[in-house]
């Protein structure tokens, strides 16, 4: 059993697709072992993407995550944080292939309707970043 933290963006949230989109998780043999909806603080949105600080696009990065709530979740199953990325596709909706959740949700690099964890290490401190270990069941 694997835990990946899986994060649905402002633009997603916005757009009322939340439940088409954990559709998505659920069809596909992950479960939702913790969700939230939040609205993130510049702080919050700061320190989770510090691995992204000294990209250019950074500050457009965290004014979009603060632009609206986001729904965040912990995704359980074998092989979660891989079979999420899959479900996910490519950052840049542009480039996702046909019947991931960025492209049939997301508009722009910018506004990719999610977040996935990359690594084991990233996602073991995304969750911690979020949740208690009592929300996690
Ligand atoms: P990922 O979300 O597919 O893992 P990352 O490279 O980790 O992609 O980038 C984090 C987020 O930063 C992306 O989801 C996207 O919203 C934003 N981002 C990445 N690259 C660019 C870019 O070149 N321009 C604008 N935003 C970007
Ligand atoms: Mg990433």
């Amino acid at each position: 059993m694997e835990n990946t933290l899986s994060i649905i963006k402002p633009d997603a949230v916005a757009k009322n697709v939340i439940g088409k989109i954990v559709d998505r998780f659920e069809s596909n043999g992950l479960k939702i072992a913790a969700m939230k909806k939040v609205q993130l603080s510049q702080a919050d949105a700061e320190a989770f993407y510090a691995v992204h600080a000294s990209r250019p696009f950074f500050g457009d990065l965290v004014k979009f995550m603060i632009s609206g709530p986001v729904v965040i979740m912990v995704l359980q199953g074998e092989n979660a944080l891989a079979k999420n990325r899959e479900l996910m596709g490519a950052t840049n909706p542009k480039e996702a292939t046909k019947g991931t959740i960025r492209a049939d949700f997301a508009e722009s690099i910018d506004a990719n309707a999610v977040h996935g964890s990359d690594s084991l290490e990233n996602a073991e401190n995304e969750i911690n970043f979020f949740f208690a270990q009592r929300e996690i069941l």
